[in-house]
């Protein structure tokens, strides 16, 4: 049997504070047309994909900042999407603001979810490593606020049966941290879905650009694919958002780290790879073969330690 994943990394263009919903969708709806036209059976969409980056601005209105947010997903304005993808039959990954309300307790994540090519949502994942700060820094060039806006996920990483195999969530900040992946890789992950928004320039260091930041995100997601023995599919919302840059660089990369389709440009893009999820058995049973190698009685400090703890100077040696 073969399991071969059509995957389309649907790289998105920028999304101005002015756009609504259905500009959102309406473009995702035309990506998705193009991957139904190349025989996708898969596409992922990035992090945040309906609005523009909010985290970048300190937003003082809470009416203005709810207004970011789904109560529901989907809802009547992403569900031309649903109804599409259902229609052509492929799955998809969406990223979203997301409100989870409990009678009168409200809760806001960063969230993604993965929806079969019937349209029913499979999987959840709300986004664990929220990067930068909880209120206005003004040492920095432009904000990053995601700790204000949103609570850590509390999901975990789950990897789910689906088309023919184990499939993985997590978000942006997330691919810069190897334990994502490992949480999924000794779950027996075949493909990580991750969709990103990354501004072009460090705001605490402005000298950092596009080139480094690439390389990072490369570095990164090429680490945890080798190092896991997983498909990964990094696709990110690009280009200029009201004056910031957004990095583009969306890609597939294989089993063994290789990038196998990329995006070229900082706008609407699709980048399709055929992905065999059987390529990914090579590295499980050899050099990543987890069960013969991996040697947990040294790995204490991964799970009880949070920061660095160095060796007290003064102990005797
Ligand atoms: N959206 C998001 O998580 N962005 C972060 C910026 C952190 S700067 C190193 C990212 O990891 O791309």
């Amino acid at each position: 049997m073969s399991r071969v994943i059509r995957v389309g990394a649907a790289q998105l263009g920028p999304l101005q504070k002015s756009d609504n919903r259905k500009v959102a969708v309406d473009r995702m709806v035309a990506l998705l047309e193009q991957a139904g036209r190349e025989g996708c059976n898969l596409v992922v969409y990035p992090e945040l994909a309906l609005t523009t980056f909010f985290p970048r601005w300190d937003i003082e209105d809470p009416a203005e900042v709810e207004s970011y947010f789904e109560p529901d997903m989907p809802n009547a304005a992403v569900q031309p999407l649903f109804d599409r993808a259902r229609e052509l039959g492929i799955a998809f990954y969406l990223g979203y603001a997301e409100l989870a309300k409990n009678g009168a307790d409200t809760r806001h994540f960063n969230t993604s979810v993965l929806v079969g090519p019937d349209g029913r949502i499979i999987g959840k994942y709300r986004k664990v490593h929220l990067p930068g700060h909880a209120t206005f820094d003004p040492q920095r060039t432009f904000q990053h606020l995601e700790k204000k806006y949103f609570e850590p996920g509390d999901l975990g990483f789950p990897v789910w049966p689906a088309m023919d195999g184990l499939l993985g969530m997590c978000i942006c900040n997330d691919r810069r941290w190897p334990e994502t992946y490992r949480v999924m890789g000794l779950q027996g992950v075949e493909m990580v879905l991750l969709g990103f928004n990354t501004p072009a320039t460090n705001s605490q260091r402005p000298e950092e650009q596009d080139e480094l930041r690439g390389f990072h995100h490369e570095l990164s997601v090429q680490a945890g694919a080798y190092q896991n023995g997983t498909w990964v599919v990094a696709v990110a919302k690009a280009g200029e958002e009201d004056g910031h840059k957004l990095l583009g660089d969306s890609m597939i990369v294989s089993p063994a780290g290789l990038i196998v389709a990329r995006t070229k440009t900082l706008g609407d893009e699709l980048a399709v790879a055929d992905c065999d999820l059987d390529d990914c058995v090579f590295y499980k049973e050899t050099v990543f073969d987890f069960a013969r190698h991996r040697r947990i009685e040294h790995y204490e400090r991964i799970t009880k330690q949070v920061g660095v703890v160095r060796p007290d100077s003064t102990a005797a040696v």
